[in-house]
Formats: C-alpha cells, sequence, structure tokens
C-alpha cells in the first residue's frame, strides 16, 4: 500500500467514527497534491469536540448565579503602593510573562490582516501591535529587564503577523522575548453537525477561540520557555485594546497578595448592551457570562445598592498562576456555540457565500478556564486610562473612539 492509500484508509477510519464520510465525496476528482492536502486536514482535525456529549453539554442551563464582588477603586488606592512593591517584585524575580491573543479574524471591523496591523495614527502610522510593545516595554523598564511575550496566531494570519512585525522591528522592542505560536482551528458545520467543505479538497474551518490559548501553548515549540524561565504568573490579554496595561504591577500584586489563582481586570459596564463578559459566581465558582449570552432578568437583577448586580465587564486582561492553569490543561472545556455565515460548497458541489446564517462555528472561551479556578480577583480599572478597543469600523469601540481615549491619555497619534 503507498503511503497516500495508507494516508486515504486512516482518514476514511477517522471520518466513519464521527459521521463525517460526506468530506471525502470530491476526493477522487482532485489533483495529487489536493488529495494530499485534505487527507493531511482530516487526520489533523479534532472532530471528537463535535461529539453528541459535549454539544448536549453545551446545551445545559447554566448554574446558579449569584454576583461576585470586586476589589473596587478606593480599596485599590488605599493599598497601592503594597500592592505595586509586591508585584515589582513578581517582575523583577522574572516570575511573569504576558500573552498576546491575536488569532481571532477581526471580521467586525472589515479588515482582511491581522487586526494589530491596524494603523490608529492620525499625523504618523501609529499601529496597534505598536501600541501594545510599546506599553508592555514601558513595565519592563519599570521591572529592569526584558518581559517575555507570547504570541498567539491562527492559521489564518500566522504569516502575516511575523512578517508585520519584523517589518516594523517589533517596534523596538527586544525580538528575542517574543515568541509565537500558532492556535488550533475547529471544524465548521451545517445546522445538523455535518462538517461542511470549503471546497473540495477543503474542510471549512475556523480558529477555535481564545480559550484554547494555554493548551496551543504547550504544545507548541515556545511551551517549555514557561518551564526553562521559571514563569509562574501569564498575563493574558486581547489584541484591539489599544490601552491596555500589560503586567501592570499593582494588578499583578493585588492578585498575588490576595492569594488568588487568578485575576481579571474589570471595568463599570457603561450601559447594559455593552458588548463585554460580566464577572459572576457560578455554583459558588468564579465564572464569566458573555454578553450574547446574559439573559433580560440578569441584566435587570439589582443589588442592595439599587446598582446592576452584574455590573462589572470584564475587559479581557487576566492574570492566570501556570500551576493552576496547568492542573486543568488535560480537561475540555465546553464548546460555544456561534450561528455564522459560512462559504462553503452546497450538495451540488457548487461554491456559495450565504447571506444569512448557514451553519455553526465552535469557540473555546477563556472565561471556562476562570470558572475551573478556585478563586478569581475581579480588579476595577478607570476605564478612560485602560479600555479602548478597536471592534467597529464606526461609533462605539472603533478607531474613532480609540483615538479620543488615547488623545486624553496623552498619546500622540
Ligand atoms: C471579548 C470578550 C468580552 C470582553 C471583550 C472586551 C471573550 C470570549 N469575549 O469580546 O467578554 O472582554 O473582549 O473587549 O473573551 N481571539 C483569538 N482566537 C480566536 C478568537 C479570538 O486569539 O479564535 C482573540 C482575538 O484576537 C481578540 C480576543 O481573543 O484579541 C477577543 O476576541 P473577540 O474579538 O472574538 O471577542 P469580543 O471582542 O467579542
Amino acid at each position: 500500500m503507498s503511503e497516500r492509500e495508507k494516508k486515504l484508509e486512516a482518514a476514511k477510519e477517522r471520518l466513519k467514527a464521527f459521521g463525517q464520510e460526506h468530506l471525502l465525496k470530491y476526493y477522487g476528482e482532485l489533483p495529487e497534491t489536493e488529495q494530499d492536502a485534505l487527507l493531511s486536514q482530516i487526520l489533523a482535525t479534532d472532530f471528537s469536540v463535535l461529539s453528541p456529549g459535549q454539544l448536549a453539554a453545551e446545551k445545559k442551563a447554566r448554574g446558579r448565579i449569584e454576583p461576585l464582588s470586586c476589589l473596587e477603586l478606593p480599596a485599590i488606592e488605599a493599598r497601592r503602593e503594597a500592592y505595586e512593591a509586591a508585584g515589582l517584585k513578581a517582575l523583577r524575580g522574572g516570575l511573569c510573562a504576558a500573552v498576546l491573543l491575536a488569532g481571532g479574524m477581526g471580521t467586525r471591523l472589515g479588515l482582511s490582516g491581522p487586526k494589530g496591523a491596524c494603523d490608529i495614527g492620525i499625523t504618523r502610522p501609529v499601529y496597534i501591535f505598536q501600541r501594545l510593545l510599546e506599553n508592555l516595554a514601558e513595565t519592563a523598564r519599570r521591572a529592569l529587564r526584558p518581559l517575555r511575550l507570547f504570541i498567539m496566531t491562527s492559521e489564518k494570519n500566522d504569516a502575516e503577523t511575523r512578517a508585520f512585525l519584523r517589518e516594523h522591528e517589533f517596534f523596538g522592542y527586544p525580538e528575542e522575548y517574543v515568541s509565537f505560536f500558532v492556535q488550533d482551528m475547529a471544524p465548521c458545520t451545517d445546522f445538523g453537525g455535518k462538517v461542511l467543505l470549503e471546497e473540495k479538497g477543503r474542510i471549512a474551518a475556523s480558529p477555535n477561540g481564545n480559550g484554547g490559548w494555554f493548551v496551543s501553548l504547550l504544545r507548541s515549540e515556545a511551551g517549555h520557555l514557561l518551564a526553562d524561565e521559571g514563569i509562574r504568573w501569564l498575563n493574558v490579554f486581547g489584541v484591539d485594546n489599544v490601552l491596555q496595561r500589560i503586567l501592570d504591577p499593582v494588578f499583578v500584586g493585588a492578585t498575588i497578595l490576595g492569594g488568588c489563582a487568578v485575576g481579571s481586570k474589570v471595568v463599570r459596564k457603561v450601559s447594559p448592551e455593552e458588548k463585554v463578559g460580566v464577572m459572576c459566581l457560578e455554583d459558588g465558582r468564579p465564572s464569566v457570562i458573555e454578553y450574547s449570552e446574559m439573559t433580560p432578568e440578569l441584566l435587570a437583577e439589582r443589588n442592595e445598592k439599587g446598582e446592576p448586580a452584574y455590573n462589572f465587564g470584564v475587559i479581557l486582561n487576566y492574570l492566570f498562576s501556570v500551576e493552576e492553569l496547568r492542573k486543568h490543561a488535560d480537561g475540555k472545556l465546553l464548546l460555544h456555540l456561534a450561528r455564522k455565515k459560512i462559504p462553503c460548497l452546497d450538495e451540488t458541489g457548487r461554491a456559495v457565500r450565504p447571506g444569512e446564517p448557514n451553519g455553526l462555528k465552535y469557540e473555546l472561551f477563556i472565561f471556562d478556564q476562570i470558572h475551573e479556578m478556585p478563586g478569581c480577583l475581579p480588579f476595577e480599572v478607570v476605564r478612560e486610562r485602560e479600555f479602548a478597543p478597536v471592534k467597529n469600523a464606526q461609533g462605539a469601540d472603533s478607531v474613532e473612539s480609540a483615538r479620543r481615549l488615547c488623545e486624553k491619555n496623552g498619546i500622540a497619534l
């Protein structure tokens, strides 16, 4: 049996086990290079994530949700010096590194390339990646040492991201302290759970959400650095907030002194509809409910002060204990399903670009990792100083609003 025939047999077996045999429907029509690519894609795809068990678990009602109190600004101010000293000690001791989540597709912004390459400058180019690297460099100066930065990309933007940062010489950040890793992809399906073909020789797949970052990091070539460099804390953050404070010593110190396995920066929501997840307790453990999953009842609930009970939104800036993350790295997180318009082949093999959602994308959320942690410190920050996300082409959370906030913070654009 030739190598290709062996691969074909293995692929058939795998597809049969998951009821996805239709993916080889056009195999016979493909040139050999495309046959190879399709077989490799099938063998590398984790179809088990779509198993009936996982999907049923996803549909189960959430646990008992209750409000979670937060370390608010006055309480932080009162202990600022102690927190800062503890944070700087951890940073200077080399215990902390940062993880930039940049595997997302930036579709809401209408970009085709990496979101970090978006230029928000007015009189000169100022890229989102540049803002983030400059902020990290500022902390590194206070830490009196370079700080390791891991960057998660996806198959869709890895080459472009690396090329962009090299071309701009990492905006002055020492390149040897930047390590890339690529996140996993998840297959896309129709509403009945059948995986879609994007082309005759290619499965429709998308990045598997921001919750898979730790497993992808551990499995990557950069994974060994955690142990080699003695890294105990990872500050994970999103790509789109141009005011993101990275490895902020006060936040690091508060989480460590609070004895928490994870800290989460939060802001007071500007409106009930704001697109941020909210911190809560779920069955007595820390958790986050994503904005897309909030119910009208939870939105209406008030606390004893008459304020919204779920008012602290996460800005996607978390400090995780590596030791705690390792304890859960073998487990499976729940999948979140999103109805999306997925370009694919129809039954006749014709390529279609649907105008309405035609299938499901499957994503892991970083929140579900927080739920695994024994304790979480929600840490309030001043919105105008730390939260300027670039998500939409116009209006709220756009380049325009981010520019205004940068100017307020004295950042020349
Ligand atoms: C995220 C949070 C939301 C709130 C908001 C603040 C999640 C799931 N949602 O909402 O609660 O904190 O940010 O701005 O965390 N990413 C990847 N790979 C993927 C998908 C996403 O790396 O497969 C990255 C993406 O590049 C970005 C971040 O995760 O840096 C957030 O992704 P998003 O834009 O899908 O999440 P968003 O803004 O709806």
